[in-house]
Order: C-alpha cells, then sequence, then structure tokens
C-alpha cells in the first residue's frame, strides 16, 4: 500500500511537533508503522492523504459512533457556526446538553461541561478530595483517566504501597497520594480500605475498562467497590469517558446497576468536537465554584459548536434500536473474528461490551493488566500491519479498544471478518 505522503508529511511534523503527533498514541511506535496521516473520513470509512481507503474501528478513540460526518451533526455545526463560534458566555446549548446527560444517567443530577476527559477526570478527583478533606487517591493497573498528574501513577512494588510518578515530571509527592491497584481484585481493595479507608477521597475506575484493552469487570466487583467507598466514606468515581453513551445510553453504570457518586464522560458527548464531563450528585457538585469552593475553570468550556454536536449526536442515540443494533453487529464481528482466529489455530480471546470490542492474541482470559501484558504482542503487531494492508483501521496498540459505530454495515463487518481471515492464514503460511 503507497503511504508517500504520509511519510512525508510524518517526516515533516516530526520536525515541528513532539514525535510528529499530538497525542502519543497516534505515533504507532508500539506497532511499528508510520502513522497515516489522514485527509477525510465519511460513514465507516478514513481515508488518508495517499488517497487509501480504510473500514475504521478507531473512531476518533471512541466519539464517532455514528460514524463521521453524520448528516445531523454536520447541520447542527453548521447552524451553530451560523451563531458564532466561541462566547465565553453560557448559552442554550450548554443547558440543553447539560439536561439531556441528566435524563440519561440517573446517578447524575448536576453536570460541568471542561474541554476533554483529562479534564473531566482531574475535577472530578479535585472534587472528592475537596468534599472529603482526604487526599488518597485509588485507581487500578491499566486504566487510564488522562494524563493529570495525580493519575499518572504506576503501581508501588506492594498492593498497598503508595504510587510511583508513571511519567517525568509527576512529583513524587503527588503520585504518592495515588494508589494503583490490579483491576477485578477485590481483596487488594479490601485490604487497602480496611487499612487507609478513612484516608482515602475516591476510588476512580474504568468501569469497563478500554485502554489496556477490553476487560470487564469480574461479577459482583462494581457493586463491591461501591460497597466499600459508601462503608468508609469514600467517593466512587465511574471513568465512563469510553463506555459513557458508548456501551449504552445509561452508560456502564446502567448496565452494570451501580450508582456512583460522580461520573466523568467525554468523547462521544462531543460528537467529535472537544468536549468532557463530569457529574453527580447534587450535594457533590453544588461544592464546585461559583456556587461552591472547589475551583475549576474552562475558557472554551461549553462552547457552542461542541455542544450542538453533542445534541445532535444523542439525539440520533435515542433513537430506538440504536444500541440493540450496534450490539448486533458487535456480535457478528466478534463471532467472525473468533471464527477465523480459531480456524487458522491462532489463539485469541475476542470480546466486546456493547460496541467496545477488544482482541487478545493469548489463550487464556484477561481479568486485568498483568495478563493484558502477557499477551503475544509481536502477534498483535502483525495483526495490525495485516489488516491496515488489507484496508482495516484499528488501533496501533494491543491496549486499546475497537468501536464500531451505526455506519458499519453487514458488508463492511464481513469485509473486516475476510480480511482478518487472510491475515491469520498468512501467520501460518
Ligand atoms: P482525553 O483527555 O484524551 O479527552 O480523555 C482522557 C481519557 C479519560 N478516560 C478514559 C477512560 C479514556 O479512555 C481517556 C482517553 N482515551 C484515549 C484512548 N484510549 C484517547 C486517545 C489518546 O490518548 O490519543
Amino acid at each position: 500500500m503507497d503511504v508517500t505522503q504520509s511519510k512525508s508529511l510524518y517526516e515533516r511534523a516530526t520536525k515541528s511537533i513532539p514525535g510528529g503527533v499530538n497525542s502519543p498514541v497516534r505515533a504507532c511506535k508500539s506497532v511499528g508503522t508510520c502513522p497515516l496521516f489522514i485527509d477525510r473520513a465519511d460513514g465507516c470509512f478514513i481515508f488518508d492523504a495517499d488517497g487509501n481507503r480504510f473500514i475504521d474501528y478507531i473512531g476518533s478513540w471512541g466519539p464517532m459512533i455514528l460514524g463521521h460526518r453524520h448528516p445531523a451533526v454536520v447541520d447542527a455545526i453548521t447552524a451553530a457556526l451560523e451563531r458564532g463560534t466561541s462566547f465565553g458566555a453560557p448559552t442554550d446549548l450548554e443547558i440543553r446538553l447539560a439536561e439531556m446527560v441528566i435524563d440519561a444517567v440517573p446517578s447524575v443530577e448536576i453536570v460541568r461541561m471542561v474541554n476533554s476527559g483529562t479534564e473531566a477526570a482531574m475535577s472530578a478527583i479535585r472534587l472528592a478530595r475537596g468534599v472529603t478533606g482526604r487526599d488518597l487517591v485509588i485507581k487500578f493497573d491499566g486504566c487510564y483517566h488522562g494524563h493529570a498528574d495525580t493519575l499518572l501513577v504506576a503501581a508501588g512494588s506492594g498492593v498497598a504501597t503508595l504510587g510511583i510518578p508513571g511519567s517525568p515530571g509527576v512529583p513524587e509527592d503527588i503520585a504518592h497520594h495515588t494508589l494503583s491497584l490490579p483491576y477485578n481484585d477485590i481483596e487488594a481493595v479490601q485490604q487497602v480500605m480496611d487499612e487507609m479507608g478513612d484516608q482515602v477521597a475516591c476510588i476512580i475506575i474504568e468501569p469497563v475498562a478500554g485502554n489496556m484493552g477490553l476487560v470487564p469487570p469480574g461479577e459482583g466487583y462494581l457493586q463491591a467497590l461501591r460497597d466499600l467507598t459508601q462503608k468508609h466514606g469514600s467517593v466512587l468515581v465511574f471513568d465512563e469517558v469510553m463506555t459513557g453513551f458508548r456501551v449504552a445510553y445509561g452508560g456502564a453504570q446502567s448496565l452494570y446497576n451501580i450508582s456512583p457518586d460522580l461520573s466523568c464522560f467525554g468523547k462521544v458527548i462531543g460528537g467529535g468536537l472537544p468536549v468532557g464531563a463530569y457529574g453527580g450528585k447534587k450535594e457533590l457538585m453544588s461544592q464546585i465554584a461559583p456556587e461552591g469552593g472547589v475551583y475549576q475553570a474552562g475558557t472554551l468550556s461549553g462552547n457552542p459548536l461542541a455542544m450542538a454536536a453533542g445534541i445532535a449526536t444523542l439525539e440520533q442515540l435515542q433513537q430506538p434500536g440504536f444500541y440493540e443494533d450496534l450490539a448486533t453487529k458487535s456480535d457478528d464481528l466478534v463471532a467472525g473474528l473468533a471464527e477465523v482466529a480459531k480456524h487458522a489455530g491462532i489463539a485469541a480471546q475476542v470480546d466486546h461490551v456493547g460496541s467496545m470490542i477488544g482482541i487478545f492474541f493469548t489463550d487464556r482470559l484477561v481479568a486485568n493488566f498483568e495478563d493484558a501484558k502477557t499477551c503475544d504482542l509481536d502477534r498483535f503487531t502483525a495483526f495490525y500491519q495485516g489488516m491496515r494492508e488489507h484496508g482495516i483501521y484499528i488501533a496501533p496498540s494491543q491496549f486499546e479498544a475497537l468501536f464500531l459505530s451505526a455506519a458499519h454495515a453487514d458488508e463492511h463487518i464481513d469485509a473486516t471478518i475476510d480480511a482478518a481471515r487472510q491475515v491469520f492464514e498468512s501467520f501460518s503460511a
């Protein structure tokens, strides 16, 4: 496949942008290929600078649940554009989107718009610390909540050992306020909460993990976290930036019937424009400035174009049968991929929650990040490269999820399965 233009653009980009990209995963470092520079997208397709067409399973890392350039979203942004681009003042549009989020997610009574998932998670943690007067935060290995210092923390040497900086530039004394525990291990959380629960401001979790590959919560795991946080007066934060309005209109919390104290959103609620949000109980959210003392602000928060895109997207998601159709197509894709892998004698775990899809090259179930790291990463790299050569655009990392959109039709799913069949057969050739 000719990627001459992408290579040339990448070389030029590296002279003006760190690593040639504005977000690290886009550099395709872990799969040893040149990043594709994208010219345009439409429906389920994305087109690179060389004119190559791909069936897109990244979907801008989740936002494009309707597919690219959905007419309703394009029209909404165009109409908003006629009124201006940014005012730095409240508009009716942000009330409308806030009301839609509140109507969709019963645990959210009040919601604040921000500009990214990072801001949403960072702000939710500041609020949890502010209302509890506690500093300690518990997160989980393999979960990603954006790049705020408090969350770029790796697990300490022992389960109850305070965190260590997960990146240069994160001060030790910041990292020491975060504990990172194994996902799906409720005993580890129980041990820490027994020892220091009265110091824990919050537990933040991806209710369905998508940043270590797709890892669903074990039976009863989320409820156990809800019980433990209730018992110790800690705030339970569901990071639904990826799962919100993706796995269900009410998010993962509606699938697992858990009511967290705070929830973070992003991606889908922006319809492809920069939006994040955090929200929850009124008694907590009323502590946010200017109503309360916990400070958080943003020049472009509630931007009218982004609000219009989010509103138009959620209006489409409310259509009867939307999620059922997406789940059926996801079932078909997962079953097809599993079948062709098995037929080729390839050890693979293929799963989905709603239209979040995961594939691990291993013969064992993956329940946490340690498991995920034992998968055959070389095989994933070969899979990524092979699928790209066959016109299928998936995340360039084993530790990401694939996303299906309403624009993916059966013919696209069949083509994807056939491409995987050819790639898997090439493994054993
Ligand atoms: P942003 O700051 O990138 O908008 O959101 C951070 C974030 C928070 N919480 C969850 C569960 C997330 O998945 C993310 C961001 N997701 C990654 C993909 N795994 C974004 C892609 C990227 O970093 O370029």
